[in-house]
């Protein structure tokens, strides 16, 4: 395992050449580059050697060993990203609103999001004062990955839906409630939520990470009228605010069960829309349009079974994402635990081998 000294902090445009920013570019490509959602954790044996019990946001606040875990599955797998160790709720955790992740079920909040009084709870995120852990583990691997690091933050309906549910939700009742019954309440919580991931988001950028992804997991749960009147305003405002501060920087939108909303997420000007299993790529092409990138696309659960099977539906996807440049390959949402590690490594060398999107014929 790589244990590189920090280097200081590689500068922008270091990783121009890396495959996985030039697919982000719609560029050609010498492979097609692939990383994968959650790759950290879970079914990796030295995760949860190095991890340890208690709280997962006891471990992202340790540098040292976020950067172990995030090192581990590139180092494991070869891929062509690595995705930073930490979580969607950091921010509003950090600036105290009360929000723990449960082992076993992920964030929960004692007291829930439920009216103008909750917002004093969300003050503006001051990442060197608030999140210094997060800054000090991007350097760490700015210094010493040798693929480019995606920082992230969740998106604006993903982390609203936490505070206000109180925890994972199946219906998504209550914020969908909130949203309808309190338009001026709902907005007020989601251009914090925005300004507090935009925070975040340039404070990993200025330590070193080389793209972004913005994780709005569970906005497929919303009708395309709803997340374009109550959503997308503010995706695309911190897509172009970012854009602002950090020109060029390539940035990833992804959300599950979005088929019906990807030429919304389209127009929320990332560089990438990332794309669950259930649309083909081929289809999600059409969808997000010209000049957009498209990430994705396997179901998580094809590798779960014989290598054969993860084979031939990995082929199907490279087949689906065609020739023509802008296709990251990855899966349609994150490893599954029980996911045998070999068959993500497997996965890898025939991407690289086979994937056709953007390779110029030698
Ligand atoms: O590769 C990685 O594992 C990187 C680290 C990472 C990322 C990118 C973690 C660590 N969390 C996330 C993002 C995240 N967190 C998302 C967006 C990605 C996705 O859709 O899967 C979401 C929705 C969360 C919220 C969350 N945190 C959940 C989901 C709960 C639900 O609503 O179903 C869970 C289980 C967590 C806890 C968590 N975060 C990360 C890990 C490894 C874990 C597991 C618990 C632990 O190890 O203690």
């Amino acid at each position: 395992m790589s244990t590189a000294a920090p280097r200081a902090s590689r500068a922008p445009g270091r990783f121009d050449d890396a495959p996985f920013i030039q697919a982000c570019r719609s560029q050609p490509v010498h492979h097609v580059p692939v990383w994968f959602m959650r790759q950290a954790g879970r079914s990796l044996p030295e995760y949860r050697a190095a991890r340890g019990p208690g709280s997962i946001l006891d471990a992202i606040a340790q540098p040292e060993l976020v950067a172990e875990l995030t090192r581990q599955p590139v180092d494991r797998y070869g891929t062509d990203a690595a995705i930073f160790f930490s979580d969607i709720v950091v921010p509003a955790a950090a600036v105290g609103f009360g929000v723990d992740v449960a082992p076993g079920t992920g964030p929960v909040v004692s007291e829930p999001f439920r009216s103008a009084a909750d917002l004093q709870r969300l003050r503006p995120l001051e990442p060197e004062l608030d999140t210094p852990y997060v800054i000090e583990a991007v350097q760490i691997l700015a210094g010493s990955l040798d693929v480019p690091l995606i920082g992230f933050a969740g998106g604006p309906f993903t982390v609203a839906s936490y505070l206000v549910e109180g925890g994972p939700s199946k219906n998504f009742t209550k914020v969908k409630a909130l949203m309808q019954a309190e338009p001026a309440l709902w907005d007020a919580l989601v251009e914090r939520l925005t300004d507090m991931a935009l925070a975040s988001l340039r404070s990993q950028l200025d330590a070193g990470a080389s793209a972004v992804q913005v994780f709005d997991s569970w906005a497929g749960i919303l009708t395309p009228r709803h997340y374009e009147e109550l959503v997308l305003p503010a995706t695309r405002r911190l897509v172009a605010e970012l854009g602002e501060s950090h020109p060029g920087v390539p940035t990833i939108l992804f959300g599950v069960g979005t088929g019906e909303l990807l030429p919304l997420m389209a127009t929320a000007g990332t560089s990438v829309v990332g794309i669950d299993w259930r649309v083909p790529l081929d289809v999600a092409r059409t969808r997000v349009g010209p000049g957009t990138a498209v990430q994705g696309n396997l179901d998580p659960a094809m590798c779960l079974g014989r290598w054969e099977v993860a084979a031939a539906e990995t082929r199907e996807v490279l087949t689906r994402a065609g020739t023509a440049p802008g296709h990251v390959f990855n899966l349609g949402h994150g490893v599954l635990p029980e996911t045998d590690p070999a068959i993500l490594e497997r996965i890898v060398e025939l991407v690289h081998a086979e994937g056709r999107a953007g390779v110029e014929p030698t």
